[in-house]
């Protein structure tokens, strides 16, 4: 058991919390091997968001666009859920009123047994058709791209949210009933993109006790009353036993 001061004030805040609410970013699945946007050899580093994270990226060159996310489909089939993952899980089962609201797409927060999340931007196993509306779920990394609708056979498009684009409305009201916990945890995020990162400040606001699990400071660290310095996979189990 951690003797930091800090570790053991968390541990305590969270075991007396009836209500939880935590917001994930990339960083809870870098230990999971896949890369973050933002830091060092992030995807950011690679790729230009305009190019691949617009609707009008999508509209310009759609087989680009979805060869990029094939790629990444392949990348997360390969990954398993990390320790920070499994402790999230683990604290959704103590917790009456719980609320996991996650900016990935990955799945791996479902994979690990979070049951209660709010995928703010999408799943990148979804599709959407631009046709008819219609989403369905994939269960292989599509070959043949754009994939097209089995219904009207019209083009799909991955069910995720790019820059410029609405968050759907039912994600948003979920996410700011859950800025009313007791204790809101933010864990591996930038905080650099909205409306994701204006939770943080709503829940602040609200009352919560806010805590920042990182590698490194945010633009969200002085929102917070705890930043707790380290990756994921090792913080979130000392505070959640
Ligand atoms: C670790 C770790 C370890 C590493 N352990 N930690 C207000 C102000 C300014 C701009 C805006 C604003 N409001 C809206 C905007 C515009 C825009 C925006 O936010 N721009 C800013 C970037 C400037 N927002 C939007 O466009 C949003 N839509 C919108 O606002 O619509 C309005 C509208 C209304 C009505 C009609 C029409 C429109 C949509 C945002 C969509 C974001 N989409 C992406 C791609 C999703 C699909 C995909 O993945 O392909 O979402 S972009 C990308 O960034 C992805 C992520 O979810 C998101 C956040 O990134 P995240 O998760 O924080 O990752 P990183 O890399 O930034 O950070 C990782 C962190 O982990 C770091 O801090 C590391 O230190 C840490 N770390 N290892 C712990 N082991
Ligand atoms: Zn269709």
């Amino acid at each position: 058991m951690s003797t930091d001061p800090q570790i053991h004030r968390a541990r305590e805040v969270l075991l007396n919390a009836q209500s939880v609410s935590v917001l994930t970013g990339a960083g809870i699945s870098a230990e999971s091997g896949i890369p973050t946007f933002r830091d060092a050899g992030g995807i950011w580093e690679n790729f230009d968001p305009e190019q691949v994270a617009t609707p009008e990226a999508f509209a310009r060159d759609p087989g680009f666009v979805w060869k990029w996310y094939a790629d990444r489909m392949q990348q997360f089939r390969s990954s398993s859920p990390n320790r920070g993952h499994q402790s999230l899980a683990a604290l959704e089962d103590r917790i009456s009123e719980f609320r996991l609201v996650t900016q990935n797409i990955d799945n791996l927060h479902q994979l690990a047994g979070s049951r209660r999340i709010t995928e703010l931007h999408g799943n990148i196993w979804r599709t959407r058709c631009l046709g008819c509306g219609r989403k369905a779920t994939l269960s292989e990394v599509p070959s043949d791209l754009p994939p097209k609708c089995s219904e009207c056979g019209n083009m799909l498009r991955p069910d995720v949210v790019w820059f410029g684009e609405a968050l759907e409305t039912e994600n948003i009201q979920q996410a700011e009933a859950a800025c009313h916990a007791e204790v809101f945890i933010v864990a591996g995020t930038s905080g650099e993109v909205w409306p994701a990162a204006g939770f943080v400040h709503q829940a602040r606001s609200h009352g919560a006790f806010v805590i920042e699990v990182n590698t490194q400071r945010t633009v969200l660290s002085d929102v917070t009353n705890m930043s707790l310095m380290g990756p994921c996979g090792e913080v979130l189990p000392q505070i959640i036993r």
